[in-house]
């Protein structure tokens, strides 16, 4: 048996969940030896493209290596740069490149034509049986979850049953010797994991909801039949992660953060999660839940563990746009409950709110105005663009509705609009109501502005009314410079999430 190299890459995110835990699967299969190079991380949600040396550091790395294979996992907004480095591989190695995750999963015809296998779904079993092939000198050409182009062939092998058990799987890897960190034209060993004082978990898989905006509501589809699509880990598996976490030397964590799209949706997993976690861990926490799943009850449970923050996506303020547009069935009224018993109890609420979508007039981003100021202040929102990725529902119906074209969301496209932000910032063109309506929602969020004003500005059509909407649409413009992309503070902290590791 011949000893056989694989490499795994992730592109702009070094706290990446499946490479990390690809890296302890493929850890332990004998006769494989695994690395993991992190290519480029985007501080604080700046993107940029990568640079002339860090192309070659990274060339240089899989010449190195060896591999017979290289990993790589991609989402939609990084295409282009998966595509530059699989060329650079084939260039410089006789590797052979895999691509799995989101984007070969939602759109496997076009990544075939570029990689040389693409993983559909989950990796573990297909990444472990691929590489026991390799390793052992066998074909690999009908493995499932694996599509091969093999010398312009396309074998499409039929999905593998979703993991049921993830207490199965173990758990990610950090501070490998294995780990390579390419970013800043440098090459590093350090794990910006240990800077950050945040302890990321992964507690579940799949989501109880398909919002057609998200990649749940193209892959719960997909996976039907194969298994529960819906799936979280024990309590005891997630609290030993936790603790080995703790484990590693320099970590200075203060908080632990759940990234499961619902935090345990369960009450008999509530129930077991408050039993232990406050006791062995003492690390307040912070989790991402739904306007519908938080009931009193379930919330009391976890404050007394220890909750420090709830995210909850609204997407809008406006029933219509969130019930039928984004088919959340929250109303205004049950989420302004909601905050209120949230923020009473001293948890931080934090929400989720779209910009730029088409589909919102002049009345619903009056709603969401008017909404916003019946939440607790101050408020913490994450004021996103919307982003229409390929296949999801809402980017079909935005493309027959006519608001985008198919050259609006090729893969360059994504890329650029990953390197603008995703963070909303005001802009003064086009010169519209609805975008001053828009803007005027920023100054809201972040609190830079008094109720009365906004109120006046939106009350009627008076000349002193328009004036005052003006006056705070060039305020949020002047303050977008400030705080928004390329201005002072948002400089202050892309330097501080470097420094942090995050
Ligand atoms: C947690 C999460 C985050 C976290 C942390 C991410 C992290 N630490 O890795 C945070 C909050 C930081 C985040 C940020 C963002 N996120 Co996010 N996030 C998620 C979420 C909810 C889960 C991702 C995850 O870790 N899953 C667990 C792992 C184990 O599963 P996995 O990644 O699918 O990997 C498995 C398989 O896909 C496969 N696989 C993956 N890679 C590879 C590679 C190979 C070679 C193989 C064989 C297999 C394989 O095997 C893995 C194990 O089975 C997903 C939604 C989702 N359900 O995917 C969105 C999601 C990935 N995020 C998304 C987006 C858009 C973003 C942001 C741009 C949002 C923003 N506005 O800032 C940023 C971008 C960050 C960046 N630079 O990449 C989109 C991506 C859309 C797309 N089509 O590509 C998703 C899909 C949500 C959506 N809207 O649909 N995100």
């Amino acid at each position: 048996m011949e000893e056989c190299n694989v490499v795994l890459v992730s592109l702009y995110r070094t706290q990446n969940f499946a490479i990390r835990t690809l890296h302890s699967v493929l850890n332990d299969v004998k006769g494989i030896k695994v690395f993991s190079i992190f290519f480029k991380e985007s501080w604080a949600n700046v993107v940029t493209k990568p640079t002339v040396t860090e192309e070659r550091l990274f060339v240089q790395k899989i010449i190195d290596l060896n591999p017979a294979v290289v990993c790589i996992s991609v989402l939609s907004s990084y295409v282009p740069i998966a595509k530059r480095l699989t060329t650079l591989i084939k260039e410089n190695s006789s590797a052979l490149v895999c691509w799995g995750g989101v984007h070969p999963t939602i759109c496997p015809e076009s990544c075939i034509k570029v990689a040389d296998i693409i993983c559909i779904g989950e990796g573990e079993g297909a990444l472990i049986d691929l590489m026991v092939r390799l390793r052992d000198g066998n074909e690999y050409f009908d493995i499932y979850n694996l599509w091969i182009n093999h010398k312009g062939t396309i074998i499409k092998n039929p999905l593998r049953p979703l993991i049921q058990d993830l207490d199965s799987i173990p758990f990610p890897s950090y501070c490998s010797d294995s780990f390579f960190f390419i970013d800043d034209n440098r090459i590093s060993r350090n794990d910006p994991a240990i800077l950050d004082d945040r302890l990321q978990v992964m507690g579940a898989r799949g989501c109880p909801f398909a919002c057609p905006f998200c990649v749940n509501s193209v892959t719960k589809p997909l996976f039907k039949n194969l298994g529960n699509y819906t799936r979280i880990r024990s309590v005891r598996n997630i609290i030993d992660e936790i603790k080995q976490q703790l484990t590693f030397s320099g970590n200075c964590k203060k908080t632990v953060v759940f990234n499961e799209e619902v935090f345990g949706w369960k009450k008999e997993w509530v129930d077991d999660f408050s039993l232990h976690y406050n006791k062995e861990v003492e690390m307040p926490f912070d989790i991402c839940y739904n306007p519908k799943v938080v009931t009193p009850e379930l919330f009391a449970k976890l404050v007394s563990s220890g909750l420090n923050e709830i995210n909850m996506g609204i997407q809008s303020g406006s029933d219509n746009i969130r019930n039928n547009l984004f088919k959340r069935q929250e109303k205004n009224s049950e989420i302004i409950k909601i905050d209120k018993f949230i923020t009473d109890s001293g948890v931080r609420a934090a929400f989720d709110l779209i910009a730029d979508n088409p589909y919102e007039t002049e009345e619903t981003l009056k709603e969401t105005i008017n909404f916003l100021f019946q939440l607790t202040k101050p408020l913490h929102f994450n004021y996103f663009r919307l982003q229409y990725f390929p296949t999801y529902p809402l980017t079909q119906k935005a493309l027959i509705d006519g608001y985008i074209q198919t050259e609006d969301i090729t893969d360059e496209c994504l890329f650029e609009n990953a390197t603008k932000r995703m963070m909303y910032d005001p802009k003064l063109f086009p010169f519209t109501t609805k975008n001053a309506l828009q803007n005027i929602i920023w100054l809201i969020v972040w609190n830079h502005t008094k109720e009365s004003i906004v109120k006046y500005a939106i009350s009627d059509n008076s000349l002193t009314a328009k004036i005052c909407l003006i006056y705070l649409n060039f305020k949020a413009v002047f303050l977008g410079k400030i705080f928004g992309k390329g201005g002072i503070k948002r400089k202050i902290e892309y330097f501080k999430a470097k420094r942090r590791g995050r």
